[in-house]
């Protein structure tokens, strides 16, 4: 049992002034593994004003001083994954391969922040003036629970890029991983009040940042009904904001693609982190003519993904992050079965043999038609959707008829052809041909799935202000 009763302000570990306790339980066994004392709104104000007074001098560091952070940062973190992977596996129920690979995520925002940087000028010449890109000021970032390292490492390390400040409102929900990312950060030497994290919830915490004057910016990743209030909150004095929020990928299975290859990946990128994923492909689009085949071979290749204790390094699926989002995935499913939809595997209730954990069985729809509405919402559980189409051009217009536009899966014999569809689709990513990762890629979503980009150039300029000096 674990007890987290600091939250960090000004480079300490300090008793936060709030006292309401949060119960920490492990989603494989639903016992009690912590307890976190979060923040409250005074809290808030005073990691704000220590990242206020930060500011002034972090502000003023040079180029190379930042590079020197981000690598002491990229060497703490390193020395602590394996802590990290067995508390994701244990907090929110990430299964031990994901949590190994999002780790590795994990460490290369901090390369990837230090490759951008190297190459980045901060100073550029239009007509006769020098424009500076100078650093925003305090960002205040919001995030989720289902890759809370990650995020703290690509957010910090970008505000640190950029000589920014910050204040994190990590999930309640990902205490444990926010403690030994903090710890981590401390031990890396930033100045102090370069980075606070308050733990705490949304409406208490996070409405404080995202509403108080002295926050410039907000970077938030979660759902899109909460992007939604964080940006009338934060329009009310014009602070900048990126919001990276949810998706409902199309997967594109073009009619000359290699299924025996595209079906595997499609099921993993359906199933990724136990399908709590913004980017899972949820919509697996096939031509008729193939349908039958797409059937077979998911129903073959399903054992190859199997659901259970996240310890075990051959489980794919793991349980969902808590009651709710069990029960929030169990009226998705029914839904599907009353909206038509036929199951192909899964279905309601949970695994044998695995009833006391929040576990769903991984379940496959086909006969889904794009308008029900197991094709349109995000659902965030382990659910796959088979859509049929005719031809390329009805394939483009299922995978756009979505108020997201995140990310987008396609796959072709033909690497070409496959690129052609892909600049057709309305999403910030298209995977061409297999998951491939980029740390350098811009990442962000089109319509409903967000505002602006992270990571690289494009993530860096969004915690910059242009300021030009003419004459
Ligand atoms: O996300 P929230 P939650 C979706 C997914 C999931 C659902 C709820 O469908 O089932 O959202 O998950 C903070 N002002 N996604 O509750 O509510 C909150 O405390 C300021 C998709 O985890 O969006 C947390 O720190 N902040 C998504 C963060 O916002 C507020 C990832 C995210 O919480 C706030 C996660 C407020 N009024 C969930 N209310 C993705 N696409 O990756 C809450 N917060």
């Amino acid at each position: 049992m674990k007890t987290i009763d600091k939250i960090y302000i000004n480079g300490e570990f300090v008793k936060p002034k709030g006292n309401q306790v949060f119960d920490l339980i492990n989603p494989t066994t639903n016992q009690l593994i912590g307890q976190v004392t979060l923040g409250n709104k005074q809290d808030a104000q005073d990691a704000i004003a220590a990242a206020k007074e930060a500011f002034k001098t972090f502000s003023q560091t040079t180029k190379a001083e930042r590079i020197d952070y981000l690598k002491r940062l990229h060497e703490v973190v390193s020395r602590r994954k394996d802590e990290l992977i067995d508390v994701m596996v244990e907090e929110y129920g990430g299964t031990y391969q994901f949590s190994k690979m999002s780790m590795e995520f994990t460490l290369s925002s901090f390369t990837s922040a230090i490759a951008t940087l190297e190459k980045f000028d901060f100073t550029k010449k239009m007509g006769f003036s020098e424009v500076q890109l100078v650093p925003l000021g305090v960002v205040g970032i919001i995030i989720p629970w289902n890759a809370s390292n990650g995020f703290i490492a690509g957010k910090l390390a970008t505000a640190v890029a950029a000589g920014c400040t910050v204040v994190i409102k990590p999930s309640e929900m990902s205490a444990l991983q926010t403690q030994i990312m903090t710890e981590c950060l401390h031990e890396a030497g930033l100045p102090a009040g370069v980075f606070n994290i308050v733990n705490g919830l949304g409406d208490v915490v996070g409405a404080e940042i995202s509403s108080h004057p002295d926050i410039a910016k907000i970077s938030f990743t979660g759902s899109s009904n909460v992007g939604k209030i964080i940006a009338r909150e934060a329009s009310a004095t014009l602070k900048r904001y990126t919001l990276e929020l949810g998706g409902k990928s199309p997967n594109i299975l073009l009619e000359d693609a290699d299924f025996t290859k595209a079906i595997p990946t499609a099921i993993a990128a359906a199933f990724m982190n136990n399908g709590q994923a913004c980017v899972a492909g949820t919509r697996l689009l096939v031509p008729e003519s193939r349908l039958e085949e797409t059937k077979e071979l998911i129903q073959a290749m399903l054992p190859l993904f199997p659901v259970g204790n996240p310890k075990e390094e051959t489980t794919a699926v793991g349980p969902m992050v808590s009651k709710k989002q069990y029960e929030r995935v169990q009226n998705y499913i029914q839904l599907g079965i009353e909206e038509g939809a036929t199951l192909l595997a899964g279905g309601l209730g949970h695994p044998e043999g695995l009833e006391n954990g929040n576990f769903v069985k991984p379940t496959v729809f086909y006969n889904v038609n794009n308008k029900m509405r197991i094709a349109q919402e995000e659902i965030f559980g382990p659910v796959l959707s088979i859509i049929t189409y005719k031809d390329e051009a009805e394939a483009v217009d299922i995978a756009n008829d979505t108020i997201y536009g995140l990310q987008a899966y396609v796959s072709s014999a033909d690497n070409e052809r496959a690129r052609r569809v892909a600049s057709q689709i309305n999403a910030g990513r298209v995977l061409v041909n297999g998951l491939n990762h980029d740390p350098e890629a811009p990442f962000g979503g089109f319509k409903q799935s967000g505002i602006g980009r992270e990571f690289g150039v494009y993530g860096l300029e969004a915690y910059l202000e242009p300021k030009a000096l003419i004459g």
